[in-house]
């Protein structure tokens, strides 16, 4: 709670360019979130860099994602879209946070697990610490929802420990938030591999409709998904590929699962790709052309980026002051 209306926080990592899974899952359902919350919506650069990274990439790619969050449709009137490492808070939080954190706790990890297992040559401490910099994340502006997808919930969970047991020592200092699921929760899969989700690491193209690939490119890709071989279109857990490309559609057009069964009568996988592609492709296209007009306008967005970063500063400073009184750090003498 910020200035008495509900606040919202949630990033995404600039480790790719994001794909229609993130934006089915995530980005999407963030567009209507600023009526109800006051929303922040960081680029978590401090996050990217607990696996290498490449610097003129990461800068890349961290822009994009940010013009991303603008040219899908947020308001930056009335969502603080903003770089983590413009707002020092973060890390220094961050730190505060390490000291009220198990390692016990951090062991049980499955993110942990699973990246250091990805990256063996670098199991570096921050990708160890990475869920304790996420809950000062969440905690420096006294978030009450934070909107992620299942994969992210036990970051939640300890985030809320760590906030209890802060809270329990020093008074009422953090609001604990809660995980918000969207109505439209919408998991995609990997076109090439439906049991899987569809992710922007992952390493085959064609697993993957990135949201800036062309008409073309998503036409392809959706004419290669891998499918079963009955040849009908209908929604079953024993058919991910078909199923997965019926979620798609049906959350681009809003039709139901029966809908689409009743449309594609008779027709067959062919006619039916074609017809997600297009509607993927046609859905994107307004995204894609808002982002490349927003590319070419450097001053504007350069002007959102700092005056977000300071609205974001102005929040975050806050609860680090009370944070760092309630622990015993001395005041700056005047
Ligand atoms: P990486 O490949 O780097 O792990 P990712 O594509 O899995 O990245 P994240 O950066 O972990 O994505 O997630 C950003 C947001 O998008 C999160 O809220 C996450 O729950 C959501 N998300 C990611 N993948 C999907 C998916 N396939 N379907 C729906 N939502 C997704
Ligand atoms: N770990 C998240 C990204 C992330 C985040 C956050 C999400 C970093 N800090 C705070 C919500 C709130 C991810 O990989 N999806």
């Amino acid at each position: 709670m910020l200035d008495g209306k509900k606040t919202l926080f949630s990033g995404m990592q600039a480790t790719g360019t994001i794909t229609l899974g993130n934006y089915l899952g995530a980005l999407k359902n963030w567009l209507d979130l600023d009526k109800e919350y006051e929303c922040f919506y960081s680029v978590v650069d401090l996050h990217s860099i607990t696996v290498r990274q490449d610097p003129a990439e990461l800068r890349k790619r961290a822009r994009n994602l940010l013009m991303l969050y603008l040219a899908a449709g947020l308001d930056p009137e009335k969502n603080c879209i903003y770089y983590q490492s413009h707002v020092s808070a973060h890390a220094e939080l961050g730190w505060i946070l390490n000291c009220f954190t198990y390692m016990g706790e951090l062991n049980r990890m499955t993110q942990f697990k699973d990246k250091a297992a990805k990256h063996a040559d670098n199991i570096n401490a921050g990708l160890y610490t990475y869920p304790v910099l996420m809950a000062a994340d969440i905690l420096l502006f006294q978030s009450d929802v934070v909107p992620v997808g299942a994969d992210q919930k036990q970051h939640l969970e300890i985030t809320r420990d760590i906030a209890n047991r802060f809270n329990a020592i020093y008074g009422d200092v953090f609001t604990i938030p809660e995980p918000y699921i969207g109505k439209q929760g919408a998991k995609i899969m990997s076109l090439q591999d439906p049991t899987k989700k569809m992710s922007k690491s992952d390493e085959n193209p064609n697993a993957s409709i990135i949201l800036l690939d062309d008409t073309d490119t998503i036409i392809r890709k959706f004419k290669r998904a891998v499918t079963d071989s009955e040849a009908i279109v209908r929604y079953s857990d024993d058919k991910p590929g078909i199923s997965n490309l019926m979620t798609i559609y049906s959350t681009m057009t809003g039709k139901t699962y029966e809908e689409i069964e009743r449309e594609f009568d008779g027709k067959g996988y062919g006619d039916f790709k074609l017809a997600v592609g297009e509607v993927v492709a046609n859905g994107l296209k307004p995204i894609q052309d808002r982002f490349y007009e927003l590319s070419k306008d450097k001053a504007y967005v350069d002007g959102i980026i700092k005056n977000n970063a300071e609205k974001a500063n102005y929040y975050a400073r806050k609860t680090l002051r009370k944070v760092q009184k309630k622990v015993g750090f001395p005041e700056m003498p005047r």
